[in-house]
């Protein structure tokens, strides 16, 4: 039997409406699996410190929340947990902002153990700034006959989250150091890498996939990409051959999204970590997205939040047959595709191996027949014009990648 999706309120307290922001926080409630049944504006003059909006609009909607069947309240606008904490209580429903439902998102998504923990770490650390909020407020209403058993249980309650966190910590970081010497680092040693960047829905996962077709890769190594926000929530990492060039390691992250909780950066530090110790980054950009602007700076405030924003950087403009912009194209530091157009997909190629290993130049090597190992590289590297079999050495005309042409600089003719 199919389950019945929790139905909910979308409350928009602000002094200007955002429809661009409201469609997404909309869209964030479909991937969180729930049911958005109305969206109540209301406009305010002044954020109020305990219920955020006025008194009187509390009540009305308490009212107009007793003939809904509604199972949780979304607040667009940011809720502090002593606002979240009051409203919650008035209206006898939890109460979440956006940034907590970005967090349900995470924990429905999460796969691995790693991940699982990580999100319930988050989860507690938003619960115990709750309960904190909480008692300020029983502080603050003073008196009653049951303050001091209230507060106390409430102590309790945020004692026990404490431990909980401290023994979520303990176990993450007994995974941490089990995975110490990650993959990436490891293979990274010879291989370099470059990560996949962007707004959560701009096509990452659909690139590394169509990068893993055009490269004849096997169908399992394919990633999940959906037309859903946060699709991708666990790091994948693949190999990828290069044109004229070797290998490189692709990384597909999680996407980003504006005002991403810091809760969940500080949980996903491992899965972010890839992107920090990358070679190179591709910004995948929505170019049909009517917001694509915003969402660039919010992946860019990301990558500084994550120090990672002095790593070189190729904006790539995806979704192009969705817009009337031409492409495939390559223009100063940005390349214009489609994902799904091959040639697109070997215009990308080629931008991260000129990016790591630097343009083609041309060259002469001669190289001795003895040194066998040095023809068979040289050959998976250069594009080979022409070629003159001497009598002890093989002459080779062609184009080789400028970082690469160091490492046969013995053959080299000048
Ligand atoms: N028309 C069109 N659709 C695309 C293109 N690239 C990706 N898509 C679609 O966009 C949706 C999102 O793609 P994903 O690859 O899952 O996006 P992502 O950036 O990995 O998203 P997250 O994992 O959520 O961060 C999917 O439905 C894709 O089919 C493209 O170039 N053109
Ligand atoms: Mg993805």
């Amino acid at each position: 039997m199919q389950k019945k999706k929790r139905q909910v309120i979308l409350i928009d307290a602000d002094i200007d409406s955002n429809e661009e922001e409201l469609q997404e926080t909309a869209e964030l409630i479909q991937a969180c699996d729930m049911e958005l049944c109305d969206l109540w504006y209301q406009r305010i003059k002044e954020i109020k410190h305990l219920s955020y909006i006025g008194s009187g609009k509390v009540d009305e909607f308490a009212k107009g929340l007793k003939h809904q069947n509604v199972d949780c309240v979304i607040f667009q606008q940011p809720l502090s947990s002593l606002q979240a904490g009051y409203l919650s209580e008035a209206w006898g429903l939890p109460v979440i902002d956006r940034s907590e439902l970005i967090i349900e998102i995470f924990e429905q998504r999460a796969h691995t153990q790693e991940a699982k923990l990580q999100v319930q770490k988050a989860k507690m650390e938003k619960q115990r700034s709750r309960l904190i909020g909480k008692s300020k407020s029983l502080g603050r209403q003073g008196g009653g006959q049951n303050k001091g058993s209230g507060e106390t249980q409430l102590e309790l309650n945020r004692r026990l989250l404490k431990q909980r966190i401290k023994e979520c910590d303990r176990q993450i970081q007994a995974l941490k150091k089990q995975n110490a010497l990650h993959y990436t680092r490891r293979l990274k040693q010879q291989i370099p890498v470059a990560a996949l960047v962007g707004y959560t829905n701009a096509g990452k996962s659909t690139i590394l996939n169509a990068l893993l077709k055009q490269t004849n890769a096997a169908e399992h190594k394919q990633v999940y990409a959906q037309d859903q926000l946060f699709a991708t929530l666990d790091t994948a990492i693949r190999r990828i051959s290069m044109p004229y060039a070797p290998d490189v390691l692709i990384v597909d992250t999680v996407g980003f999204v504006s005002n991403l909780p810091h809760e969940l950066i500080d949980a996903f530090h491992a899965t972010l970590d890839e992107i920090r110790h990358a070679d190179l980054l591709l910004h995948i950009i929505d170019h049909h997205n009517p917001i694509r602007y915003a969402q660039q700076e919010a992946t860019l405030h990301t990558l500084t939040t994550l120090q990672a924003d002095t790593i070189p950087i190729i904006d790539v403009y995806n979704k192009c047959d969705l817009s009337d912009c031409p492409y495939p194209k390559a223009q100063n530091n940005a390349v214009y595709i489609s994902a799904d157009d091959q040639e697109s997909i070997g215009l990308i190629r080629e931008q991260i191996a000129e990016a790591i290993y630097g343009p083609k130049e041309a060259v002469t090597l001669c190289i001795p027949y003895t040194k066998n190992d040095v023809i068979s590289t040289v050959l998976s590297l250069i594009q080979l014009q022409t070629k003159e079999n001497h009598t002890s050495e093989l002459i080779l005309h062609g184009f080789l990648r400028k970082k690469l042409i160091c490492d046969f600089m013995n053959y080299v003719k000048f």
